[in-house]
């Protein structure tokens, strides 16, 4: 099977399952045509319907960060068998790891656990389907678009056309039909900058130090990739001397 992905315009269909009834032609070049049964046209899997024809956010490799719905302020929070929204608590419950994947979505894993977001059985059973700390395995059920609008985040599992929604009494993390503005679908990534490496959300000389340690073989790095300042893939006296140099720098800017 031949793959496209097409970024349509919903309301351009009275009803959004037409969309599956389309195909695509290319001859002299690239058209949508309805699918007529004795046609001879070539038949694609539509792999991602974009929020509003919006291509998703490129935000980068990987990257450490705070999930928050700015309407409840709470954050999304790692438990032992749910994921669900709580009052800001400054552990590592409340840290994600995301990291892109080839066709630009996000593996959103827990910091502290390494359990990652995971849509309880691919979201078949439709809104409402929970969303739980699963193992990583690295299903469509654990990678989520992440469409950027009006300041504001939304996540679609890549498995479903439903999006992740916080409850907004019981702070319960699902996935529902997509609402334009709808607070429960909103939220901040609170995003860990480069060279805070022990994710209390600054670069400072508490970071110095943690990496200073760690190059002495006396002491731990909470976040190991925000450490390598040079992005070579390896932790060395050269990221130390960077981040040194960068933190006096902006203590006399
Ligand atoms: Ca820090
Ligand atoms: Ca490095």
């Amino acid at each position: 099977m031949n793959r496209i992905i097409y970024s349509p315009n919903r309301d351009d269909f009275e009803n959004p399952d037409e969309i599956a009834d389309f195909i695509i032609n290319f001859e002299d070049s690239l058209m949508l045509s309805r699918f007529e049964p004795d046609s001879e046209n070539i038949q694609f899997d539509i792999l991602r319907l974009d929020m509003d024809g919006c291509f998703p956010a490129d935000l980068g490799e990987t990257f450490c960060a705070g999930i928050r719905n700015p309407a409840t302020g709470w954050f999304v929070t790692a438990q032992e068998q749910n994921i669900t929204g709580l009052p800001e608590a400054h552990s590592a419950s409340q840290i994600w790891e995301f990291t892109r994947q080839a066709d630009g979505s996000y593996q959103i894993c827990n910091s502290f656990t390494k359990q990652c977001m995971e849509v309880q059985d691919f979201a078949v059973q439709g809104v409402d389907s929970n969303i739980f700390p699963g193992e990583y395995t690295g299903t469509t059920a654990q990678h989520y678009y992440i469409y950027s609008d009006d300041g504001v985040y939304y996540l679609k599992p890549v498995c479903s056309e439903l999006y992740v929604d916080m409850a907004q009494d019981t702070g319960n993390l699902a996935v529902w039909t997509r609402r334009p503005q709808w607070q429960p679908q909103q939220f901040d990534l609170q995003i860990f900058p480069d060279g805070d490496i022990n994710l209390d959300g600054a670069v400072t000389i508490l970071d110095v130090i943690m990496l200073q340690k760690w190059l002495l073989q006396t002491g731990d790095l909470t976040y190991w990739k925000n450490a390598d300042v040079h992005k070579d893939q390896q932790i060395d006296i050269f990221d130390l001397v960077t981040l040194k140099y960068q933190l006096i720098h902006s203590v006399n800017e």
